[in-house]
């Protein structure tokens, strides 16, 4: 079985699993890291489901050795991470806190030396509070503070540290942080989002120039999430709102990324709200785009919201432990339709996975829901190559259950459970599936 579907992927396709900074590291405060908004946010009453916050999560500052060790178990050939701003910054600029940077450090020789290759993620959305204070994304000079940010990451890890992601879902950072408020900062505006979403658009830029000027060999990408976006039938006002929020979603953080304008229509939309300034045109297009990916948006016009669209969830689909309606097809329909419109030099789909309530019995996690969903959306990327797609890799979020965000860790998207009171790892049944498709790609890619 595995081995079918490995068939269908090139010698050298990188398998890999992905985590961020906030979202595993705990040590909040030791060693020197500064507040993030993150820890800020998780003490506001409410605003975790679970009241946690990620103060000691999975508690990988001190058991990362041992969650490198995983990864060899599971064969993996590449690994993203974020790195944690106010762990080497703890102001945000200035002072550089070398045990923050002696961490990753330390991390990236472990990789290297069991052959795992890193991909790291700049911002994973833990900005600094410093930062925060002095107005965070919504204030012009957080743009040359993440330039200094990155200039600083490429000159210390970038001797052995190739692969980069200056951002990670800017549409989340804008939108989820500055406008619904579920997550950090809290804002909820909208014509604040879109000002923060320009800005983002400005540090991916600078933060992309920054490496490169540093490490002129850096592969330099971005991890935006993107959905298929369809309408709910067959009615012309339906069909507006799917273009609306794909417009919304992908093509406003595409088309820039890519050295394009933003797209004419969402700025005529947004011109109510606030009017966006033109960005320049000449911006050196992305090394690869990293797609994130978990569900499709299928879309119905309503008077909800600024953009009039409310999201559909089909019947007689399955759905994830979030709610998220599991679709497989629509990842090879996305990684076709950003090649056709994009033209990426690389697609990396560097994120896909889902939630489900996994218990351990008799010291086993069996999570077959897991493994059908990655099997069908490997296949589904599988198919997108024999299509074309210049798909390089692919990471399964996530490597290990972890704080997720909003939802403290009452949600499980590893391979690897966790149990939170001991700290002990178990490789899941759809780990040990992952490992087995890893092996087998590599013993019939030849
Ligand atoms: O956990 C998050 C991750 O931090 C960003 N992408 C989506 C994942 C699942 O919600």
């Amino acid at each position: 079985m595995s081995r079918d579907l490995a068939q269908g992927f090139p010698p050298g396709f990188l398998w890999g699993a992905a985590t961020a900074a906030y979202q595993i590291e705990g040590a909040a405060a030791e060693d020197g890291k500064g507040p993030s908004i993150w820890d800020t946010f998780c003490r506001v009453p409410g605003a975790i489901a679970t009241g946690e916050t990620g103060d000691v999560s999975c508690d990988h500052y001190h058991r990362w050795r041992e969650d490198v060790a995983l990864m060899r178990e599971l064969g993996l050939g590449a690994y993203r991470f974020s790195v944690s701003w106010p762990r080497v910054l703890p102001r945000g600029r200035g002072r550089v806190n070398e045990k923050g940077l002696d961490f990753y450090d330390a991390l990236v020789d472990a990789l290297l030396a069991i052959g795992v290759r890193p991909f790291v993620t700049l911002y994973h959305w833990d900005l600094p509070q410093a930062l925060q204070d002095r107005g965070g994304w919504t204030a012009p000079d957080i743009v040359a503070a993440f330039a200094e940010y990155a200039s600083l990451l490429a000159r210390r890890l970038g001797d052995r540290v190739t692969d980069w992601m200056t951002l990670n879902e800017p549409e989340v950072v804008a939108f989820a942080g500055h406008h619904v408020g579920v997550h950090a900062p809290g804002v909820r505006d909208f014509t604040t989002a879109l000002r923060v979403s320009h800005h983002l658009h400005l540090a991916h830029r600078a933060g992309a120039a920054a490496i490169r000027a540093a490490r002129p060999n850096a592969r330099v990408g971005i991890a935006l999430n993107m959905s298929p976006c369809e309408p709910a039938s067959d009615a012309p006002a339906d069909g507006a709102a799917a273009t609306r929020m794909d417009g919304y979603l992908n093509r406003w953080f595409a088309d820039p990324v890519f050295g394009r304008p933003y797209p004419a229509d969402m700025l005529e939309h947004y011109a109510t709200w606030v009017t966006i300034p033109a960005l320049e045109l000449a911006a050196q297009p992305p090394d690869f785009l990293g797609v994130n990916y978990y569900s499709r948006r299928v879309c119905r016009a309503s008077g909800d919201g600024p953009l009039g669209v409310t999201r559909v969830e089909p019947e007689g689909s399955t759905y994830t432990a979030l709610g998220w309606e599991v679709h497989a097809s629509s990842l090879r329909d996305l990684l076709v339709r950003v090649t056709r419109d994009w033209a990426p030099r690389e697609v990396i789909v560097t994120e896909n996975g889902a939630a489900y309530d996994d218990v351990v019995r008799d010291d086993r996690v069996a999570d077959p829901e897991r493994t059908s969903f990655l099997r069908e959306h490997i296949a589904a990327a599988a198919d997108a190559l024999g299509r074309g797609v210049p798909l390089r890799g692919y990471f399964v979020w996530t490597l290990m259950d972890n704080f997720e965000w909003a939802h403290g860790t009452s949600k499980r998207f590893g391979l690897v459970h966790v149990d939170y009171d001991t700290q002990r790892r178990r490789i899941k049944d759809s780990g040990r599936w992952y490992r087995e498709l890893i092996a087998a790609q590599r013993a019939v890619a030849v």
